[in-house]
């Protein structure tokens, strides 16, 4: 069966580590977000996809959910030694990646060529694709002001309310080379547990990504990251909560509108699952919590399952 899966980064490959479990590698394209982008010392960092492409390659630290396992951090006491920026901490074995990368781009190279070389290089089993090559970034409203992703998330530590999103750049952001062609041969679409708002919506904020959603002739399965309406890790409860008037399954569904055919949830939310056909949404409720391989396995084939029914 052709995947595509849209991804944010730490739930999201969790998932996908699942996904590639149960549906052969080969037809799994992954459509990463990169509206969390940032310029750190002077390099590129694309951590949702670098996330996705530590955990499903096994070089990923499992615990933080990013960056390298067995990490050291000298660089960076080098960096704070001299004075320089710290607040987004690069590891020295993460480092080499964002090296290679910024010099790509530098040179011209588009960032789903420089995706596809890495991941090929570091043995990915799947395809792993940006939504887009064009600058799309995330920015947060905020009664503190107006903040780009990574400073309201690590900086700020996500503690200022969202009034608002916004992806800066998606007006004319195209989807990146195999992005189209991938959601054309799909038979399956799988949005990711990943926070709606800043992980899932800026792929869609992709005009062209979009649209192919909204003419999709193929089922599309949200997989919910909320458990009991809370997140596991992070601040999409308290985003679904403010701007979207609750965290039930009706209430994350509602992010998605007219662009999925189902939701899975967890069964701590199997109460008011049934509200989701109301919007026309089917519910799917299982166990959602990824806390081992089998538990990432059943939530994926849960998705895959779901499809024959
Ligand atoms: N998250 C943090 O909370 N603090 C960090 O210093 C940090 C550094 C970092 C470096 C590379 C990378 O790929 C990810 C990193 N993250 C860090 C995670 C990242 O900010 C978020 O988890 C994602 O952007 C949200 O999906």
């Amino acid at each position: 069966m052709n995947v595509v899966a849209l991804s944010g980064g730490v739930g999201g490959a969790r998932f996908l580590r699942g996904l590639v479990e149960v549906v052969d590698g080969e037809r799994v394209t992954v459509v990463g977000n990169v509206g969390d982008d940032v310029d750190v010392l002077g390099l590129h960092v694309s951590p949702d996809l670098d996330s996705i492409l530590y955990a499903l390659t096994g070089l990923g630290d499992e615990e933080r959910g990013w960056g390298r396992a067995e990490e050291t951090w000298h660089a960076l006491a080098t960096v704070a030694l001299l004075g320089g920026e710290t607040w987004f901490r690069l590891g020295d074995r993460d480092l080499g990646l964002h090296l290679v990368r910024t010099q790509a781009l530098r040179a011209g190279e588009p960032l789903s060529s420089v995706t596809a070389r890495l991941a090929s290089a570091a043995g990915f089993p799947a395809r792993l694709l940006p939504a887009t090559d064009d600058p799309l970034r995330t920015w947060l409203d905020t009664p503190a002001g107006a903040f780009p992703f990574q400073e309201w998330f690590v900086a700020r530590g996500h503690r200022d309310e969202v009034l608002d999103v916004d992806y800066r750049g998606a007006e004319r952001a195209r989807p990146a080379p195999g992005v189209l062609e991938a959601l054309a041969a799909a038979e399956l679409i799988l949005l990711a547990p990943s926070n709606p708002y800043v992980s899932i919506r800026p792929i869609l904020a992709v005009a062209g990504v979009r649209a192919a959603l909204e003419r999709r002739s193929v089922p599309a399965i949200a997989v919910s990251p909320l458990v009991d309406g809370r997140s596991v890790k992070g601040p999409a409860d308290r985003m679904l909560a403010r701007l979207a008037g609750g965290t039930d399954p009706v209430h994350v569904a509602s992010c998605y509108a007219g662009l999925i055919d189902a939701l899975i949830v967890d069964e701590a939310d199997a109460e008011r699952a049934d509200e989701l056909r109301s919007v026309g949404v089917r519910p799917i409720v299982t166990r959602t919590l990824m806390h081992d391989r089998a538990a990432r396995r059943r939530l994926a084939e849960a998705a895959v399952v779901a499809v024959a029914a």
